[in-house]
């Protein structure tokens, strides 16, 4: 797959007899399976990329506890309101290991926020789109957090130390959320009402394909994959990882009795996956520019929540300062 990037020729790569002894001892690292670590010596570009990945990467989570927050108080049973607060919560946990993953590499939490809230950072596409039903529920932890396990196994092996270990409770939380999505969509499906069922798959049409742009562009057009894959940093292309995902997806939609908005998805045994139609890629890069259903409408809210929480902030920080004087004091 490296190769081929190469070959592609979206960024050359340096061979390792072009590069100063330090970036060769480090690729050799990295080259050698060994984690780099927060006091190694890494390229700046290396830290860089770090920096935004993982910057996006929490940003997506705690942007991402928007649509489903929006449905707790409206939860139809006590066991689906804690199970979907349980999830919201386990989001915010993922956003606060990955800000302090990001910290290790000397990137500034407060300042990475504020160019989030100012509209210059991105975060998955995914969250831009509205959750207009109960079924969205379902759906967001069936396709959502499932594209994000897919991507976010792979993540665990990835050659930054910091960001590999917060991978691996993450991944774990993770698969409970697609169960749990996946459960809830069982019991409409099965035990639901000819309205609930017709509720999951109008659900299913409108997520499907923005759950396929959560991988990123097809490999061809994405800028920073040969780079991140030479580093490690990513260990599968955004479409080897898609692939992935549709053909474990499909047969769980089978089960459901449910279908995909794609004429042209079906099994191809000569190449052992499934094919699929093409994926609207205007759209994708429009939700990017900020023109997606609800960015604008999450942004703001984000906005709110930070200045509301001003004040926990100040508490927290007058706290310490207090315990700090004792401390002293004694
Ligand atoms: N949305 O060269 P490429 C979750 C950007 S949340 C927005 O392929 P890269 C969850 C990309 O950043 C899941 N932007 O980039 C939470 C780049 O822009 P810049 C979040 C996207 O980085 C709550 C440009 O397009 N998961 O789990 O090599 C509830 C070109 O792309 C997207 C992660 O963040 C997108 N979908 O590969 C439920 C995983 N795709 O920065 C669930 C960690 C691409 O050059 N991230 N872009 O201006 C990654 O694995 C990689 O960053 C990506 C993109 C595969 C996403």
């Amino acid at each position: 797959m490296y190769a081929q990037l190469v070959e592609t020729g979206i960024k050359r790569l340096k061979n390792l007899d072009e590069m100063a002894p330090q970036e060769r001892a480090f690729q050799e690292k990295i080259d050698a399976e060994i984690k780099i670590e927060a006091k190694n010596w890494m390229p700046e570009a290396y830290r860089q990329t770090l920096i935004r990945q993982i910057s996006q990467h929490a940003h997506s989570e705690i942007v991402g506890m928007l649509p489903e927050g929006n449905w707790i108080t409206r939860a139809p049973t006590l066991k689906r309101k804690l199970q979907l607060m349980a999830k919201v919560q386990d989001e915010a946990g993922h956003g606060l290991y990955l800000y302090s993953a990001m910290e290790t590499l000397g990137a500034d939490r407060d300042e990475e926020i504020a160019r989030l809230h100012a509209g210059k950072a991105k975060y998955s596409s995914i969250f831009n789109y509205p959750t207009l039903t109960w079924a969205d529920m379902g759906v967001v932890g069936w396709l959502v957090d499932g594209a994000a396990i897919v991507n976010q196994v792979v993540l665990q092996r990835t050659s930054y130390g910091p960001y590999a270990r917060a991978m691996v409770r993450i991944c774990k939380e993770e698969s409970f959320h697609q169960r749990q999505g996946y459960e809830l969509l069982l019991t409409l499906m099965r035990e639901g009402n000819d309205a609930q069922q017709a509720m999951v798959q109008d659900a299913i049409n409108r997520f499907w394909w923005p759950s396929l742009m959560m991988f990123g562009p097809s490999d061809a057009d994405s800028p920073n994959s040969a780079q991140s894959m030479a580093w490690k940093i990513k260990r599968q292309s955004n479409d080897e990882l898609r692939q992935r995902f549709i053909d474990q997806t499909v047969p769980q939609l089978e089960l459901l009795g449910c279908t995909a908005p794609d004429p042209d998805l079906k099994w191809n045994e000569e190449r052992g996956h499934y094919d699929f139609g093409a994926i609207q890629w205007e759209e994708f890069y429009q939700v990017l520019k900020g023109n997606g259903p609800c960015n604008r409408e999450r942004l703001e809210t984000r906005r709110v929540a930070y200045e509301d929480g001003a004040w926990v902030r100040e508490a927290v920080v007058a706290y310490a300062r207090k315990q700090q004087q004792r401390h002293t004091a004694a």
